[in-house]
C-alpha cells in the first residue's frame, strides 16, 4: 500500500487558515448510547466514517473542519459523554456519516476500551458493514500511547482501513524539532503496521488538517 506520510506545512502557512462556512450538507443527526439505538437513528446504508482517539487529542476540532461547521462540542478539558454521534456530510459528493466516538485513556472518562460498553464500541467497529474507515487521531506530541495501542492492535484483527493523524503538530516550536518528531511518529506508523498516516495541525480553522483527511479518504470513498 502507498504510504501518505506528509511533512508538515511551516506554520506561516497555518496561520492564515480560517474556519471554513458552515456546509448546508453537514448537520447533527444523534447519539447513541447503546448500540440499539442505532436502529432509531435510521442510518441507512451511507458510508460512516469514525473518528476516534484519547479524550482531548482533537477529535471534535477536526470533525468541525471536515464538516465545515461547529457542530461538535471542542472543550479544554477531557469530555465525560458516553455518546457515539452521528454527524452527516458530504465527502467527493457523497452522503456520509462522520462519527464522533468517545474519547479514552483518561481515568475521568467513561470509555475504558475493556469495559462492557468499550467492547460494544470496538466490536461494532469490526462489525458495521457500512464502516468504510476509522480515523485515529494520536497527539504528536507523545506518540502511541497503550489505549492507543490496544484500539489499534484489536482494530487490526478485523478488515477496517485505518488512517492515522498525528495531531497537534503546531506544538513543536521549530521547524526541526517537528521534523525529528515527524520522523519518529512515522517509524512508529510503521511499526505498527499504518501505511495511511498524516500529520495535522488543528489550529485556525483546521482547513489543512481536514484537506490532509479528505485525501487519504478518496480512495476509501472511490
Ligand atoms: N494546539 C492545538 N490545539 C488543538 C489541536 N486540535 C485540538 N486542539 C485543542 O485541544 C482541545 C481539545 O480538542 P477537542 O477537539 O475538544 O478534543 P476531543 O476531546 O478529542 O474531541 C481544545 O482546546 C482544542 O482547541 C491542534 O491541532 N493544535
Ligand atoms: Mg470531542
Amino acid at each position: 500500500m502507498k504510504s501518505s506520510t506528509r511533512l508538515p506545512q511551516p506554520l506561516s502557512h497555518y496561520r492564515l487558515m480560517s474556519m471554513p462556512n458552515p456546509k448546508k450538507s453537514s448537520s447533527f443527526k444523534g447519539g447513541a448510547l447503546k448500540l440499539s439505538d442505532l436502529n432509531r437513528l435510521n442510518l441507512g446504508d451511507k458510508p460512516r466514517i469514525a473518528v476516534a482517539g484519547r479524550s482531548n487529542v482533537g477529535k471534535s476540532t477536526l470533525l468541525n473542519a471536515l464538516l465545515g461547521a461547529r457542530l461538535a462540542r471542542v472543550s479544554k478539558s477531557p469530555g465525560k459523554t458516553r455518546e457515539i454521534n452521528f454527524f452527516s456530510c458530504s465527502l467527493f459528493g457523497k452522503q456520509c456519516w462522520l462519527v464522533d466516538l468517545p474519547g479514552y485513556g483518561y481515568a475521568n472518562v467513561p470509555l475504558d476500551l475493556k469495559d462492557e460498553w468499550g467492547r460494544e464500541v470496538t466490536s461494532w467497529l469490526n462489525s458495521d458493514p457500512y464502516l468504510i474507515a476509522i480515523i485515529v487521531l494520536i497527539d504528536g506530541r507523545h506518540g502511541f500511547l497503550e489505549h492507543d495501542l490496544r484500539l489499534i492492535n484489536f482494530l487490526k484483527s478485523g478488515q477496517l482501513p485505518i488512517i492515522v493523524a498525528f495531531t497537534k503538530m503546531d506544538k513543536w516550536k521549530s521547524n526541526t524539532a517537528r521534523l525529528e518528531a515527524c520522523e519518529k511518529l512515522s517509524a512508529q506508523a510503521k511499526n505498527n503496521l499504518i501505511s495511511r498516516f498524516t500529520f495535522i495541525d488543528n489550529t485556525k480553522g483546521g482547513t489543512v488538517a481536514a484537506k490532509a483527511i479528505r485525501l487519504l479518504l478518496k480512495e476509501l470513498l472511490a
